[in-house]
This record gives C-alpha cells, structure tokens and sequence, in this order.
C-alpha cells in the first residue's frame, strides 16, 4: 500500500508526544489456534499480559486486504467529503478528536457499532450513499469472520480456565443484543515528527478497552504499544498476518482481576501510514458485569461493585481516554 495523503496540520501542539522507546519487544505470546496447547497458553497471556497474538486464526486474508483497501480508499477522499460522514457522535468519521472529553491524537477514523438492529445511524453516513454496498459488504464479512475467532477464542478462555458452560463468554458476543463496535484507523504518516528533538506523536493516547475482548489487525507499520505489568512501555513487532488480542475491562472483571485488561496506545510514524481495524465485543447493554460464579473459589469475594454494561459504558463515555475507568467500580 502507498502512502496516503495528509491530512491538513492545523495544530498539533495539542497531541502529546513521548520520549522513544526501545526496540521492539520479543516477548508477545503467539498462539496458535489449532494446537492443543492454544487455551492455556491463552489463559496464561491473559493473565500475565491480557494481551497476545493469534495464529492459525482462519479469518481468510482475503478479508483484511479488502476491507483495508476500501479503508485506504475512504480515507483518500478529499477532507471535505470525509467530513461529512461524522462527528462520530459516538459513530461516524472523526478526524483527531477521540470520545467527547477533549482527547486528541494524529489520527483520523470510523466507528460503527456491528448490530444494526442496535443502532443503525451508520446506515445513513452520507459518504456511502452513492456506492454503499462494496464498503458495507468489506466490512460485514470482515466483521462476521473476526466475530467468530473471537468467539472460538473466548470458547478457549473458558476451557482453559475449566469453568462451564464452554460458551459462558462468547454467548454473550453472539447475542443478537450484543453491544459490540468497530474502528478503521489511520494514521497519517507525520514529517514534522523528525522535528520533534526524537520524541514521539501520539497517535491514540493511552487507555484500556471497556469491553470484554478486542481484535486487531494492522497493516505492516509499527505503532502499537502495551504496557507490562511494570508500567514499562514496549513496542509490539507488526504482523499484518495475525491478530492481536486485547483482555477487556470487562473481561477483567469478570475473571474477578484473574486478567489484566491491558493499557494500549499507538504512536504516529514519521514516514508511515498505520492502518487498522478493530473488533470490541462487548455484551448486551441489560447484563450484569460481575465475577463468573463458576470461576470463584469458596469464600472469595467480588472486588467489584455490581453493575451492568450500560453503567460501565456510560461512566466510561464521562471519562478521559487515560482514566482508571474501572477504578470507580473497585470495592474500597
Ligand atoms: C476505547 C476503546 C474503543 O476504541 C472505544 C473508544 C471510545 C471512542 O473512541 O469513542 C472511547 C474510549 C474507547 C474509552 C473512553 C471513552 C470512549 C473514547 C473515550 C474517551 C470505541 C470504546 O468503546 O471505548
């Protein structure tokens, strides 16, 4: 893929930058999928982590490569057209401003939530009215395979973690009522970054995902980070092959803090344009995010107070992309 176009520099003294890191980090768990090992390794990473990469996933590449040129294309348009399909109130196109708090990053993006039945305002972004059905056919394949790695994954998790019924986790992904979204993210390549005395742009500031499980999958540019257990930052190698699996605050929560619902964020390059998508699985809007009783040992108490996804997800939209969203939920 070559490099797209820039958007217009307004000011980008308001992104925040960072001091460089290290050299890519080599100690990223890889499972694969069709190996008898795969879920308890996987539980291991959650645990450790509450990040890994899957392999052997089944998702055809012929998915990604598509839905990413249709990404490439949208994301070529002149500013203009590209404007009209947002603000992502919360879906739609958004061009530096991330959520409703005032975060910003070197980023442009599109968000849909994958239940029309849900919300169906994506349905009417304007921007796909002349030729919808190309774009909207990308994405709806792309979404309903990743959907079912997902599952398969949280199928794993539950196996690995000996608790029943297998699909504890995933029935709640594949409720028709599931509350689950979708992000196509680009960032730009940014020149004035050499500028920047070796410091780095933020490209989607640091954060936790509120849903159960998240999917990603880049193109072959570098840019993603997590942070380790010790709040060190290390850079995650790119794999445009593979996807990488991100534990949930919800996930962590309903492990009982078992997993580790990964801090994250991405950093712009200089020369580079990143483009990636991401799948959130998140449950039904109405279901209680507690510990799983199967899971909890005599005697040991939740060390969260009780609430649904609804009260999660609205707390979080109230909140900075940095916050400690769970903090507010942890038992005192
Ligand atoms: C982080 C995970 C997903 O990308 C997202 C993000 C959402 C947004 O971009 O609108 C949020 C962010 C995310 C967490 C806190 C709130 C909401 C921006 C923000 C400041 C789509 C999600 O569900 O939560």
């Amino acid at each position: 893929m070559g490099v797209l176009s820039q958007p217009v520099v307004d000011n980008f003294s308001l992104i925040k930058t960072c001091k460089p890191t290290s050299s890519f980090f080599t100690g990223i768990p890889v499972i694969d999928l069709s190996r008898p090992e795969a879920k308890t390794l996987m539980v291991g990473a959650c645990q450790e982590f509450g990040f890994f990469k899957v392999v052997n996933h089944g998702v055809p590449m012929e998915f990604m490569t598509r839905l990413e040129a249709e990404a490439v294309k949208f994301f070529n348009l002149p500013q203009s057209e590209k404007d009209k399909a947002g603000p992502p109130n919360p879906f739609g196109y958004g061009n530096k401003k991330i959520g409703p708090n005032g975060d910003v990053g070197w980023i442009e993006y599109l968000l849909f939530i994958t239940n029309p039945e849900v919300n169906n305002s994506h349905k009417s972004l304007s921007i796909f009215r002349e030729n919808p059905e190309i774009f909207w056919s990308a994405v709806n394949n792309y979404v309903a395979a990743v959907k079912n790695m997902v599952c398969e994954v949280l199928e794993l998790i539950a196996d690995g973690l000996k608790i029943g019924p297998r699909n504890v986790l995933s029935r709640l992904l594949r409720d028709e009522r599931s509350d689950s979204c979708f992000r196509l993210n680009h960032y730009p390549p940014c020149p004035e970054l050499q500028a920047l005395n070796g410091r780095n742009l933020i490209g989607f500031g640091e954060h936790t995902d509120p849903q159960i499980i998240s999917a990603a999958r880049s193109n072959n540019t570098s840019g993603l980070q997590i942070s380790l257990r010790d709040g060190t930052w290390v850079s995650v190698p790119p794999d445009q092959y593979s996807f990488f699996i991100n534990v949930g605050d919800s996930l962590q929560v309903m492990t009982n803090g078992r997993f580790r619902s990964v801090r994250h964020r991405v950093l712009a390059d200089s020369l580079k344009s990143r483009v990636s998508m991401i799948y959130f699985g998140g449950s039904p809007l109405s279901e209680k995010i507690g510990p799983l009783s199967s899971l909890m040992e005599e005697g040991e108490e939740s060390l969260y107070k009780e609430f649904t996804w609804r009260e999660y997800k609205s707390s979080a939209y109230k909140s900075r992309l940095g916050d400690n969203r769970l903090g507010l939920f942890e038992k005192t």
